[in-house]
């Protein structure tokens, strides 16, 4: 059984481990790992994603071995550790999206491991998927978050954090897409019609404030391999304000724990991104995003 030590103390200012888990080495079979992926050069707002990982593993101390929600040990079950961080190249986007495609390749290359990612900007999301093509084929992907993240381009570039979602589509990497949370102002009318055009189920803030059972039912009707991308902008800042682009009007933090414990699917990889600390309250935002990721280890643990 996977232990932690005990007489680490949770207040201990030492920043270890995602939850005091050991570091990954070769010759242990585990089912997932934490990786974090510190870089955030595609943001076009608020910086500070690059230190997500370390807010993450900062937040996630007081994270025990016992879900109670779910009744399962996850860290134990998955026999799970932090394989650290991704060596990104700040100031190169498509040189560090490479980077990111290699490394998260060779973590699910062998065997069945899920990897469990913290961001950096949602620009990684679209390597982590190139990934996830390579080794399953077309996957399924779940997007929360307060933006369609389908825009074609900004300034007339390809590679942002807000682009990445229409650049997997246009590259086939995608099966069914479902993404929900969405709210705030837009450009254009013509940003909402473009979800049909990539065939892209989108549901609003409203969708999931009013009818979570119905956008729940979609996604638990997923069949096959399926990667889930979480924005802790879709939760309101008034839970997460530690993040790049902030849209009022979101989900609180119990909502989005529930929502995360209701998935049945075939879960292959999981992210967490956009938290950045600097923009942080107490610490709030980087906590919320640990609990989002043991939830998810939680809901594969249980499944196996
Ligand atoms: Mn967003």
């Amino acid at each position: 059984m996977r232990q932690i030590d005990a007489s680490v103390s949770p207040r201990f200012t030492q920043i270890s481990t995602f939850a005091r888990l050991p570091i990954c080495n070769d010759k242990e079979e585990i089912k997932a790992l934490f990786l974090g992926i510190p870089f955030d050069d595609a943001t076009t707002y608020r910086p500070g994603a690059r230190f997500g990982p370390m807010g993450i593993r900062q937040g996630s101390r007081l994270l025990r071995p016992y879900n109670q929600f779910l009744d399962v040990y996850p860290f134990d079950t998955l026999n799970a550790c932090d394989k650290g961080d991704v060596n990104v190249m700040p100031g190169y986007i498509e040189d560090t999206m490479k980077i990111i495609e290699n490394e998260v390749f060779s973590t699910i290359e062998k065997g069945a491991v899920i990897p469990f990612i913290a961001g950096g900007d949602h620009s990684i999301t679209l390597p982590i998927l190139r990934a996830m093509y390579k080794k399953y084929g077309k996957v399924n992907l779940i997007h929360f978050d307060s933006h369609f993240d389908f825009w074609d381009s900004y300034w007339g570039k390809k590679y942002t954090h807000g682009t990445w979602l229409r650049r997997a589509r246009e590259e086939g990497l995608l099966k069914d897409v479902v993404q929900a949370g969405i709210r705030g102002s837009l450009y254009s009318k013509d940003d909402v019609k473009d979800k049909d055009k990539l065939g892209i189920k989108s549901f609003t803030i409203r969708d999931l404030k009013y009818n979570a059972e119905g956008v729940l039912k979609e996604i638990n009707s997923l069949k096959g391999p399926t990667y889930i991308s979480i924005d802790i902008d879709v939760v309101d800042p008034s839970f997460a304000p530690g993040t790049g682009t902030p849209e009022v009007g979101g989900l609180t933090s119990f909502e989005i724990m529930e929502i995360i414990r209701s998935f049945k699917i075939n879960i292959v990889g999981f992210d967490v991104v956009e938290v950045s600390p600097p923009y942080d309250v107490s610490e709030i935002t980087s906590m919320l995003g640990a609990n989002l990721i043991y939830e998810g280890m939680s809901v594969v643990a249980k499944s196996l």
